[in-house]
């Protein structure tokens, strides 16, 4: 299995180059792990975690099953120890012998033939340290062993905590999930509890590890930067786009550089021609970096574009550093794009002004020069154990997300930092990277070590990944600015919001900045994901930004900065637009919702699937429990009541006989609310693109889950779509159409968005329906001409729904809206037709007088679709749904349908380990189905019934199907 340390292209740096010089890789099984302390000793692995290689040897449960958060804490209260099997091949008279870690999870004294070498402290650096003398007083080979001792990083973290004269910070600032004290040390975040997810914090050799050993006047590049930009670019600025490109590249090594050494680079396409060659110039060398730089004339190379806006031009660089006898000293492969990116906070300029939009800065991206709409979700890590995460899992979810129509994914700031395969597939797949320094919701100690421990981080992790084309910025970390020092602010007062606004710039301004600036002209920073952004920036200062705080109009005088990061848990809140903010971006947003029956049946015992089952309770961390309480049912329940009380504001509640389907019906409900939320703040968002707040971003929270539990996660954590993938991806089609409704007046309007990047004009209808889907003469226009211009929006439809629908009962009336255009892609010629369709309800579905629609499911081996059919009403929220043991992602899904009308729904196998026979357990269900209380076995289980989902019909319903297409055209044609 390959590991994500291991990725093919970040290796080509780690290879030996001269005869002498050895690179053993220390990765692989021949590893122990074992803690005196509980009289543990097994085979393990590295990279690895202790609780990874315990759950391997019997020795602990699967972690993520049920309760095995809280029985497994004794892990994380222990020490573990990983010991080598002795290292064979080290020659014993090189000149230098290294070790080399990639990384080390967290606390780690490390010892070689039975000698101390040293201790780490930080998850997320690289470490090398100088083994020479303790080998060569090594020479018994089977002593040549390494063992790497783990400390507890809870109990360490509290010991840090309780030092005398340690930071302290006033109540309410530390946002405690679960272990404490977090803040302290540099360690992923989220392991000690979040609330998405479970708190292990885990322990071990993470990433792979090395030792190296090298002759005399030989180095061993250990990590390395290229930085390619327009020439005259500085960060946070529009380059000027007809600029020649820099490359600048810089190796960071270890061993004895000699005198006269030089640089050189080829670059190549994937085709392995050389498109430009030649030496680096301004060569630079320290005792620990060399660098040098080109030029690479503008028209050399095709750019690099994010997913639909353009293709994903890709290249290798190859920097070889030679001595002056021209012998090959080292060589570093990395693949690289050719793009800007900037995060533009640039003041509205008079033109922008003139075209109606409203005062402050901009904040938004800029991709080679163009304006763009951001639309995308927020990653998490994926398991709270990243030393098991795959590429294969990484590639699976960038699938989804592509699929999704997203082009963007905020990597948010308390996990670890990306590994280079997730950038590499990033690169690949088009998916914008919006990367953060891993701190958040918290504020952090400013001592000087912590400051230099931290700059070591990031040096390390900035240069790592800069090459890849799909970064697109770094933060500095997470809710720091609009969250931590607004709680200072509100609750504590101005003498303490000085004190710690002034230890905020230190770290995020004084120390993380200049590691982003000094580092790199190509990629923008910004110290806090939200802020109001900087208030000026002046590359002539040592520090160029001065950031805005709440020090300037808002959005209430009609001038806008920033960007928006917005929850609320009422569930009043949906379709209520004035509730929404108003801002230039919006970075964050959502509600929770559960899994899938599924996927619960994946992690918890049957007898426990119940709502409120303590055990499903326990694993709701929304809200957290605050400590190492492990019966936080008040916190659980209130999360757990947040759902509920949304589906009952607003959908029939589900009660069925059968209680498994009636838990997941109600599952489902909380995924329909969910959607119609995230339905309804996405269109706000885009809308505003064509407002005069220019909005031009909107990343929900979260893309994905790291368990099974109620979380806001639109995909599950074996990667099955929840409804609000399928909706997001709907809503994140480049041409939509949208309703915006106001129930307190009854003011209904009905807009296009569109973020294609050439105006589009062409025709709306609108169709007014009772739910047994009779058209209904509502005295309003039926079509609409309209004209939207590029990354902008425009109204369609205007009217008061009490005005018009004024003889109907508005428990029975819905409106189905429709929009058709040709445009092109960016940087395509190809025409295509950009179609979408939305449904508006004046009235909550829990009111509505919805009729059984009697769906129909029929599958064709041929073609390898499933055509869904709705014979006798309007189905709302069509979900198809599939049993256990496959993933499968259909084409479209939760959709509506007319009577009469059929949708040929296609699909994407992810995994199936039953052979295909996931296709006869797949079945149609709508909301109608959730007023039914009949119950005959489950979803999965393959058996059903009236008021239950109905299983498709097999392949001889085909020909049906198909007269039932010919049915619908000539509806539609009617219609028209
Ligand atoms: C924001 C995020 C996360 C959190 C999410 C849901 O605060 O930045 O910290 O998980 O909302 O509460």
């Amino acid at each position: 299995m390959l590991r994500l340390g291991q990725a093919v292209l970040a290796v080509a740096a780690l290879l030996p180059l001269s005869s002498s010089q050895k690179v053993i890789p220390l990765s692989g099984s021949d590893w122990t792990l074992s803690d005196p302390g509980s009289n543990v000793s097994v085979p393990a692995n590295l990279p690895s975690q202790a609780h990874l290689d315990l759950y391997a040897a019997g020795i602990i449960d699967d972690p993520l099953f049920a309760l095995n958060e809280f029985s497994q804490r004794w892990v994380a209260n222990s020490n573990w120890t990983y010991t080598s099997a002795p290292i064979s091949g080290l020659s014993s008279n090189g000149s230098s012998t290294w070790l080399l870690f990639n990384g080390l999870d967290t606390f780690a004294s490390i010892s070689f033939c039975g000698k101390y070498v040293a201790s780490t402290d930080n998850q997320f650096r690289q470490y090398w340290f100088e083994i020479s003398e303790i080998l060569s007083s090594c020479g018994n080979e089977a002593d040549r062993v390494l063992a790497v001792n783990f400390g507890s990083a809870p109990e360490i973290a509290n010991q840090i905590a309780s030092q005398p004269g340690q930071e302290t910070w006033p109540r309410g600032v530390e946002q405690v999930f679960e272990f404490p004290n977090r803040q302290f040390i540099r360690k992923e975040q989220s392991d000690f509890g979040w609330d998405w997810g479970p708190a292990f914090a885990p322990a071990g050799p993470w990433q792979p590890a090395w030792i190296v050993q090298l002759g005399n006047e030989e180095v061993y590049v250990r990590n390395s930067i290229i930085d390619i930009y327009r020439q005259g670019q500085l960060n946070l600025l529009p380059p000027d786009q007809s600029q020649p490109w820099v490359v600048n590249a810089s190796l960071d090594y270890f061993g004895q550089l000699p005198d006269g050494a030089s640089l050189s680079y080829t670059l190549t396409d994937l085709q392995n021609k050389t498109v430009s060659s030649g030496a680096l110039s301004d060569l630079n060398s320290t005792d620990a970096t060399v660098t040098g730089s080109a030029t690479i004339p503008d028209g050399t190379v095709d750019l690099w574009w994010p997913s639909q806006l353009g293709p994903q031009n890709l290249y290798y660089i190859t920097i070889s550093l030679k001595s002056s006898s021209n012998s090959s000293l080292a060589s570093v492969t990395k693949r690289v794009g050719f793009r800007t990116i900037v995060l533009n906070e640039t003041p509205i300029s008079d033109a922008q002004l003139a075209q109606g939009i409203a005062p402050g800065n901009n904040w938004h991206f800029d991709i080679n020069g163009h304006e763009f709409y951001a639309k995308g979700s927020n990653f998490i890590p994926p398991d709270p154990f990243w030393a098991r995460v795959t590429p294969q899992r990484i590639e699976q979810l960038f699938q989804s997300v592509v699929a999704g129509n997203q082009n963007m994914l905020r990597v948010w700031a308390s996990g670890a930092y990306s590994p280079d395969i997730m950038y590499d597939l990033a690169d690949e797949y088009g998916i914008l990277l919006w990367s953060e320094f891993e701190f958040g919701d918290a504020l952090y100690p400013v001592d000087q070590a912590f400051l230099d421990n931290v700059r070591q981080e990031a040096e390390y992790n900035f240069r790592r990944v800069n090459h890849h084309p799909s970064l697109a910025l770094w933060a500095g970390g997470n809710e720091l600015e609009n969250l931590e020092l607004e709680i200072v602010s509100e609750y504590y007062g101005p003498e303490a919001l000085a004190k710690y606004t002034a230890e905020y710039e230190t770290l995020f301004i004084g120390t993380l900045l200049p590691a982003v600036f000094e580092n790199s002209r190509s990629i923008s920073y910004t110290p806090s994901s939200t802020s109001n952004g900087w208030q000026s920036l002046n590359f002539s200062n040592p520090i160029p930004i001065v950031e805005r705080y709440n020090n300037s109009p808002t959005v209430t005088n009609g001038s806008i900065y920033g960007e928006t990061d917005f929850y609320n848990y009422d569930p009043i809140v949906l379709y209520n637009n004035s509730a929404l903010p108003v801002g230039r971006f919006s970075n964050e947003f959502g509600y929770h919702s559960m899994p899938s029956l599924q996927s619960w049946r994946q992690q918890v015992a049957e007898a426990d699937l119940s709502f409120n089952s303590t055990t499903v309770l326990l694993r709701d961390h929304h809200y957290p429990a605050g400590g190492l309480n492990t019966s936080n049912i008040a916190n659980s329940s209130a999360g757990q009541a947040q759902m509920t009380e949304a589906v009952e504001l607003w959908y029939p509640t589900p009660s069925k006989t059968d209680s498994v389907a009636n838990f997941s019906a109600w599952c489902h409900a909380t995924q329909i609310f969910q959607s119609d939320l995230y339905n309804f703040e996405i269109a706000f968002y885009r809308r505003g693109s064509g407002l005069p707040n220019r909005q031009l971003g909107s990343l929900y929270w979260q893309l994905e889950d790291q368990w099974v539990a109620p979380t806001w996660a639109g995909i599950e954590y074996d990667g099955r779509w929840k409804v609000l993938h399928y909706t997001a991806k709907d809503l994140y089609e480049h041409v939509i159409i949208a309703p915006y409704y106001n129930v307190t007046t009854g003011d209904l309007s009905v807009w296009v968005t569109s973020d294609l990047w050439e105006a589009v004009s062409s025709t709306v209808t609108f169709r007014w329906y009772d739910w047994s889907g009779t058209q209904l003469a509502v005295n309003t226009s039926l079509s609409a001409n309209f004209n939207v211009g590029a990354i902008n929006s425009t109204e369609v439809l205007q009217l008061v729904t009490t005005d018009v629908l004024g003889d109907y009962n508005l428990t029975n009336v819905v409106l189905h809206m429709t929009v058709e255009a040709e445009s092109s892609l960016p940087n395509s010629a190809d025409k295509l037709t950009f179609r979408h369709d939305n449904w508006f309800h004046p009235t909550a579905l829990k009111d509505a007088q919805l009729v059984d629609p009697d769906l129909g499911l029929t599958y064709s081996n041929s073609s390898k679709n499933f055509t869904v059919t709705a014979t006798s009403g309007v189905a709302a929220w069509v979900w198809l749904d599939y049993g256990a043991g496959a993933v499968v992602h259909f084409d479209s899904n939760a959709f509506w349908l007319l009577p009469n009308q059929s949708r040929e729904v296609g699909y994407t196998v992810q995994s199936d380990t039953t052979n295909g026979g996931w296709i006869d357990t797949v079945t149609v269900q709508s909301l109608w189905d959730q007023t039914q209380s009949t119950t005959v076995g489950s979803i999965g289980n393959g058996s059903s019934s009236g008021g239950t989902p109905t299983p498709y019909t097999g392949a001889a319903a085909v020909k049906a199907s198909v007269s039932v297409l010919a049915l619908l055209a000539a509806a539609v044609v009617a219609l028209l």
